[in-house]
């Protein structure tokens, strides 16, 4: 198990905003999915509050701390070559609280974060009925200000994550709000929409003119192709941000029934890898490899 090194990291997904196409990442909570994500051959991995939070089955509230955040993105890069970009939500304060996240966020290998412009302790974006409540503009500019003065590789990136569509504020404060976030330095701007349609975003990117590249989460809608997302140019970064956990969830709890149902595990081998499969994924036949060299 090589793993490229954090510069060789940083460059690559440097790379993801200047080549042509779109750079597909997917969210993982643990190490396990994250490896998972790049044996499928995906761009990137997206270190989600969400699925973070929900591998402690507690709610995307901020909840947990900033250490266990970014304890998790640790585990997630050391096992992987592709790079990570750790969904830091509101930036766990103000801006002295970003500040040290970015250092121990760089620290722990990972190649850029996003951060969104709501208060602290923020809610899920997509939680129905959630607290919205959106951070002053001029408040998070200055939080983009101080990740981009401190942060110690050139390469690493800032994400503005806007939350103005998501809030109910209309397309004019998402647009003022991007402008002013790319202006302060931001170096992608992630437009969110809870919207059961794209249009609301497609609408924003046509009118989005600036060279700052956009970034998707289209869980809420699923019917945005990446073939679409690429006709459209602006968007560098599309990220499935919760679909593996979701799934694994739907097939723990199928066999758990299963299990229940049949009195027995003597009928649920279909529905599992094998013990050898989940073996290869930990690196077991590398350890082997050493032992053989090293071990006396
Ligand atoms: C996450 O994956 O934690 C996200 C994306 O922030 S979403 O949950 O869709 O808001
Ligand atoms: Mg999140």
């Amino acid at each position: 198990m090589t793993i490229i090194s954090q510069k060789e990291k940083l460059i690559k997904a440097r790379e993801f905003l200047t080549r042509s196409g779109v750079a597909l990442g997917v969210g993982a909570g643990d190490a396990l999915c994250a490896k998972l994500i790049e044996r499928a051959g995906f761009d990137f991995i997206w270190a989600s509050s969400l699925c973070i939070s929900a591998s402690y089955a507690v709610p995307d509230a901020n909840l947990i701390s900033m250490s266990q955040y970014c304890e998790a993105a640790r585990s997630m890069n050391e096992v992987v070559s592709i790079p990570i970009v750790a969904d830091c939500d509101t930036g766990y304060g103000n801006a002295n609280n970003l500040i040290y996240a970015v250092k121990k966020f760089e620290e722990a290998g990972i190649v850029g974060i996003s951060i969104e412009d709501k208060k602290f302790p923020k809610d899920n974006s997509l939680l129905e009925g959630g607290r919205q409540d959106l951070a002053s503009m001029d408040e998070f500019a200055g939080k983009i200000k101080a990740a981009k003065d401190h942060q110690r590789h050139e390469e690493f990136i800032v994400i503005a994550r806007v939350e103005a569509l998501i809030a109910g504020w209309g397309q004019e404060e998402a647009m003022k709000r991007s402008l002013c976030y790319a202006e302060a330095g931001a170096d992608c701007i992630l437009m969110h929409s809870k919207s059961k349609q794209p249009d609301e975003i497609i609408e924003f990117i046509r009118q989005w003119n600036q060279p700052t590249p956009i970034v998707l989460v289209p869980t809420n809608y699923p019917s945005l192709t990446l073939q679409e997302v690429e006709k459209l140019k602006k968007v560098k970064l599309f990220i499935y941000a919760n679909q593996p956990m979701r799934a694994s969830v739907k097939a723990q709890e199928a066999l758990l029934e299963e299990i229940k149902k049949s009195g027995g595990i003597h009928t649920i081998d279909p529905m599992m890898v094998p013990v050898s499969y989940i073996f290869d994924i930990q690196g077991v036949p590398e350890m082997k490899k050493n032992e053989k060299k090293y071990l006396v």
